[in-house]
């Protein structure tokens, strides 16, 4: 018998059914990810008819939103923005959103990928939405492609 390595394609299924939850508390950057987002699936196939894009209001509320999505979709990109300069409530807002999506991605057995931005300042914030330090939008998007794809494969192994 022989190892099982799998490494998963970077292509998309154009049949993927993607949710996207985004928050509206710094807009100005949760925009631009959601573009890089947006952008990065139509180009490797997936269809705009098979994008669901549901806004919230804040970090917060990112992983109910997602838990209320999951039944609809084959697997959720979380956008959001966290500025430590700005929140003095930063870390408590950082330990319920990333906990609260690995809790979904769990629960529901779907990949939810964290597209959620934790930055000291705006700069490093815009920096990462398609500025010097490419776009995590676009990054998370491509992780679950990859990770729809592993799913898949595993599941014909
Ligand atoms: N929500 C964010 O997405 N980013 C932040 O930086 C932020 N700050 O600064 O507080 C923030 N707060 C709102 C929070 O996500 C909830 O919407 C709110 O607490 C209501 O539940």
């Amino acid at each position: 018998m022989s190892t099982l390595i799998l490494k998963a394609s970077l292509t998309a299924n154009p049949q993927a059914k993607i949710g996207i939850v985004v928050s509206r508390f710094n807009e100005l950057i949760t925009e631009k990810l959601l573009a890089g987002a947006v952008d990065l699936l139509t180009r490797t196939g997936i269809p705009a008819e098979n994008i669901q894009i549901v806004w919230v209001p804040g970090a917060v509320e990112l992983s109910l939103s997602a838990q209320w999505l999951a039944s609809r979709v084959d697997g959720i990109i979380a956008l959001g923005c966290v500025i430590q300069g700005a929140t003095s409530h930063y870390d408590t807002v950082c330990s319920m959103v990333s906990s609260g999506l690995q809790r979904v991605a769990l629960d529901t057995n779907k990949p939810v990928i964290f597209g959620v931005l934790t930055t000291e300042t705006l700069e490093q914030a815009l920096d990462r939405s398609g500025a010097k330090c490419g776009n995590k939008g676009a990054e998370a998007a491509l992780t679950l492609v990859e990770m729809l794809n592993l799913q898949q494969q595993l599941k014909q192994k």
